[in-house]
C-alpha cells in the first residue's frame, strides 16, 4: 500500500503546553503567596487523587533548564506555560514580586535561547487566595487587578515574549467553583455563575486593551475548550435543537464576546427565560468587549460531546443547570480512551477548525492542547524502563491527519501543542492521568525520562508533518 504524507505549512508550530501551577512546585518559595488551590487542599486533602496536592508539582520552579533542554530534545519550536499571579504579585495587587520576575525571565530567556518561541498564559484556574477573598471573579475590583497584573507582565516580559494568552479555558473556573463543585469555592448556583463568567470576559478584554495600547508588537488571544456538540439524531429537530443549546451556553457564550465582540441574542434570550442572567451588566462592559477583539485564537480538544433532548425530568426545587435543557448520550460502540474514560472522536477536531473558518473571519488559530491522558503508564514500560506510549502517537497521529484536512481547505492553523510536556500535577486528578512525552517519576526525585512519543514528536517536528 503506498504511504500518504501529512505536510504542514512552513514555519508551522509544534509544541506542547502546561501551567505554572501544574509544574513549577515550590509553593512556598520565592516569595510566593498560595491561590485556591493551596488554600483548598489545606481543607479538604481528601478531594485530590491519592491527597497529592499542589505544593511540589512537577519541579519545574528548579528543573527549568533540564527541561527545557529535553523540549528541544523532543522538537519543541514552541512552548506555552502560565505566569503564576500568585507568584508575580503575591497579593494579587500591589508589590510586584523581584524574585518571580528573575524566575519568569530566566524560563523565558532559556526557551529563547534554545530556539523555543514562549507563549505565555496569564490565568490557569489560579486564582490568588488574597483576590478570592474578596470574592475573586464576583468582585470587580478583582477584574481590575488582573487588568493591572497583565499590564505588569506585559511591561516586564513583552519585549522578548510576542504570543500572550490571557485565559486557558475560562469557562472551566466558573464550571467548576460555581456550578459543578469540582473547584474552590464549591458554589453551586448558575446566576453567581453566569456573573463570574462576564466578569471574566471584562477582565480578558481590559487585558487585551492594555496589550494593544503598549504596542510592543506581538500578538495577543485567548484559549478555550471547544468540545463540539453533536446531536444523538441529526434528524430529529428536538436533538438537534437540544444540541444547539448546549453549545451556545458552553461553546459560543465565550468563542462570540471574544471573537465577535458580543454575547449571542439567543443565549440571553434563553438566560432571561430562567432567570439567570448576570445581575451586573454595565454597557461600558459591554463596549469594552466589542472594542476589545483577539488576534488569534488557540483550541483545546480532547473528546466530543453528544447530547440528546431531555428526557428525564428534572427535581422542581434543583438548581437551575444549563442541562436541564438537554441529556448526555452515549452513543453505542464509541471508540475510547478506555484510561481516561473519555471518547476519542479525531474528526470533531476538522469540525472545529471548520467552525473557525466558516463563522469567525478564519481567524488565525493553533490547536493548544490536545492529548491522551492514561492511568497506571507504568505498565507500558520496556525492559530498559522506558514507556512505549505507541497508543499516544496513534492518538496524535488521527488528530494531525483531520487538521491536515481542514488546512488543505483553507483553514488558517498556525501550530499544534500536544498536552503536555512532562506528566503534571492536574487539579483534583493530581497525577492520575498522564499525559506527557516525558514521564515524571513523583516517587523518585522528579526524574525525568523520555516516552517513546517524545523520540516521535522529534521526528514529526523535523519533518513538519509525517508519513503512513
Ligand atoms: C485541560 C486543562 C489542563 C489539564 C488537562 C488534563 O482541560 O487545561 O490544565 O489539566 O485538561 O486534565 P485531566 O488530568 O483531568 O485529564
Amino acid at each position: 500500500m503506498s504511504k500518504t504524507t501529512y505536510q504542514f505549512p512552513t514555519g508551522f508550530l509544534w509544541g506542547s503546553a502546561s501551567s505554572g501551577p501544574q509544574t513549577e512546585g515550590g509553593a512556598d518559595e520565592g516569595g510566593r503567596k498560595p491561590s485556591i488551590w493551596d488554600h483548598w487542599y489545606s481543607l479538604e486533602p481528601s478531594r485530590f487523587h491519592n491527597e497529592v496536592g499542589p505544593t511540589n508539582t512537577s519541579n519545574f520552579y528548579h528543573q527549568y533548564k533540564e527541561d527545557i533542554a529535553l523540549m528541544k530534545e523532543t522538537g519543541h519550536n514552541s512552548f506555552r506555560t502560565s505566569i503564576q499571579w500568585s507568584r508575580l504579585i503575591p497579593d494579587g495587587i500591589g508589590e510586584v514580586n523581584e524574585e518571580a520576575v528573575e524566575f519568569y525571565n530566566r524560563v523565558i530567556d532559556e526557551l529563547i535561547a534554545n530556539g523555543i518561541e514562549p507563549f505565555m498564559n496569564l490565568f490557569h484556574f489560579d486564582m490568588p487566595m488574597a483576590m478570592q477573598e474578596m470574592g475573586g471573579w464576583e468582585n470587580r475590583e478583582v477584574v481590575d487587578a488582573f487588568a493591572s497584573f497583565a499590564t505588569a507582565c506585559f511591561e516586564l516580559f513583552g519585549d522578548r515574549v510576542k504570543h500572550w494568552i490571557t485565559f486557558n479555558e475560562p469557562i472551566v473556573p466558573v464550571e467548576g467553583g460555581y456550578m459543578y463543585d469540582f473547584h474552590y469555592p464549591n458554589i453551586v448556583d448558575f446566576k453567581r455563575a453566569a456573573q463570574v463568567a462576564h466578569h471574566t470576559i471584562v477582565a480578558h478584554a481590559l487585558a487585551v486593551k492594555s496589550y494593544k495600547s503598549l504596542d510592543l508588537g506581538g500578538k495577543i488571544g485567548t484559549v478555550l475548550n471547544l468540545t463540539p456538540f453533536y446531536p444523538r439524531s441529526k434528524d430529529n429537530a428536538a436533538d438537534v435543537r437540544a444540541a444547539h443549546v448546549a453549545d451556545l451556553f458552553f461553546t459560543r457564550s465565550f468563542l462570540d464576546p471574544m471573537l465577535k465582540g458580543e454575547y449571542p441574542k439567543e443565549l440571553v434570550v434563553i438566560m432571561r427565560e430562567y432567570d439567570v442572567l448576570p445581575a451586573d451588566v454595565r454597557d461600558e462592559d459591554l463596549a469594552t468587549i466589542k472594542e476589545n477583539i483577539i488576534d488569534f485564537i488557540g483550541l483545546n480538544y480532547y473528546q466530543p460531546r453528544r447530547v440528546k433532548l431531555k428526557e428525564h425530568a428534572v427535581h422542581p426545587d434543583a438548581p437551575f443547570m444549563p442541562n436541564h435543557l438537554f441529556d448526555n448520550y452515549e452513543m453505542p460502540g464509541r471508540k475510547m480512551n478506555v484510561h481516561r474514560g473519555w471518547e476519542i472522536c479525531e474528526a470533531a477536531i476538522y469540525d472545529m477548525a471548520m467552525d473557525i473558518y466558516h463563522h469567525y473571519g478564519n481567524i488565525p488559530f493553533y490547536i493548544a492542547e490536545n492529548g491522551m491522558g492514561v492511568e497506571g503508564e507504568e505498565k507500558f514500560k520496556n525492559e530498559a524502563g522506558n514507556i512505549e506510549d505507541d497508543y499516544r502517537i496513534a492518538f496524535i497521529k488521527g488528530h494531525l491527519k483531520h487538521l491536515h484536512r481542514a488546512i488543505e481547505e483553507g483553514a488558517n492553523c498556525f501550530g499544534y501543542h500536544l498536552w503536555t510536556f512532562a506528566d503534571n500535577w492536574s487539579w483534583m486528578n493530581a497525577y492520575k492521568n498522564r499525559y506527557g512525552l516525558v514521564e515524571v517519576d513523583i516517587n523518585d526525585g522528579f526524574k525525568r525520562r523520555v516516552k517513546k512519543s517524545g523520540r516521535w514528536y522529534k521526528e514529526l517536528s523535523d519533518n513538519n508533518g509525517f508519513s503512513e
